[in-house]
């Protein structure tokens, strides 16, 4: 009988959880056995007509109150304490992630790679990767949960939300969602595939097989949507009095007309693409049209990637959002054209093959 009490442990993290998730059972199995056992043995020992002493009941005993509050004290902030570590671990991004992207919508999940392979319901993923989900729904919130990787995390509407794990075992493991989303909430499931290195490299390469093939990267995409919105009538590679340049931008601060300034994350060029209006650079009026009902969340998505693929103000471990890198290296390099850094890619996805088969 296949019974698994738990899903497989098949990252770092879940490891750390499943100790801190038995213990916190141990604990409570032993305080409430603890309990347990006490009123079964009272209530037999004073039962009505048993032989107990029943003279000088104490009314307090100062050194079992004194136990009974340092006890549960201690191990209650210990568990917190413990908790906090595992907590913060997993929601800190880690060095050399690899970036994938997550729209969640009723009811599917559709998962794209950087170099444009799109899969639904489906992830695949090199093993010891760190990876890094950067979620947003299409429409209500949904929750991406990763049992075998004990990683969930919301994705919802309007916001950049982001999961960080490192599979450390090759293998199938579920995904779910893990927010009630509507009818057909328990059908938003799919598969993640972890890969071995050199098995994860011949997808890539193959264009992911029966997957939707890849002909153009997401900064390519992105790329071609800049020059069919006309993005760069506007945004020139300096600023002009239309519009800043763009090129870099990703990461650095910006300040806005009402003299605040904004880390030009994700989540602000999304804003500044759908709604241009709600903040807008010192020194420019609003003039810039709102592509909030004509771009799809993966237009948007690819638009951030082409806008990140010209370089970012903030070195790898600064800011509220630590850029990724790819292939091992960051993607800093502002002078890099999206071709520059695709032929980068493939020779180090090259290089990376022959180490392994070696
Ligand atoms: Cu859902």
């Amino acid at each position: 009988m296949n019974f698994p009490l738990m899903p497989p442990q098949a990252s770092e993290h879940a490891v750390a959880y499943d100790a801190l998730f038995w213990t916190i059972t141990a604990l409570t199995v032993i305080f409430t056995l603890i309990v347990g056992v006490m009123i079964y043995g009272f209530a037999v020992k004073y039962k009505r007509g048993s032989s107990a002493d029943r003279r000088n009941a104490q009314s307090h005993n100062e050194k079992l109150e004194v136990l009974l509050l340092v006890v549960p004290t201690v191990l209650g902030l210990a568990i917190f304490a413990w908790s906090a570590v595992n907590f913060t671990s997993v929601r800190t991004p880690k060095k050399d992630e690899m970036e994938l992207f997550v729209i969640g919508k009723r009811w599917m999940w559709h998962v794209q790679h950087m170099n444009g392979i799109r899969e639904n319901n489906e992830m695949h993923v090199p093993v010891g990767q760190p990876i890094r989900l950067t979620m947003i729904s299409q429409d209500v919130i949904h929750a991406m949960y990763l049992p075998a990787f004990r990683a969930q995390y919301h994705v919802v509407p309007g916001r950049y939300t982001s999961l960080h794990f490192t599979p450390t075992k090759p293998g199938t493991y579920k995904l779910l969602c893990g927010i009630h989303c509507g009818t057909q909430h328990s059908e938003m499931v799919g598969f993640v595939h972890v890969l071995s290195q050199q098995d994860f490299d011949e997808w890539l390469e193959s264009g992911g097989n029966r997957y939707t093939k890849a002909d153009r990267s997401m900064e390519q995409v992105g790329a071609d949507l800049w020059k069919e919105k006309g993005c760069g009538n506007c945004h020139q590679g300096t600023d002009n009095n239309r519009a800043p340049s763009l090129n870099g931008i990703f990461n650095t601060q910006r300040t806005m007309t009402d003299g605040s300034t904004v880390l030009a994350n994700e989540d602000y060029l999304r804003e500044s693409i759908l709604r241009p209006w709600d903040r807008i650079s010192a020194g420019y009026e609003n003039t810039m049209q709102a592509y909030a009902n004509s771009l799809s969340e993966e237009q948007v998505l690819s638009l951030i990637a082409y806008i990140k693929s010209t370089g970012s103000g903030a070195t790898p471990g600064q800011g509220e959002y630590e850029q990724p890198v790819r292939d091992g290296r960051a993607l800093d390099s502002s002078s890099k054209s999206t071709i520059d850094i695709a032929n980068d890619r493939a020779s180090a996805g090259a290089s990376q093959a022959k180490e392994l088969t070696n």
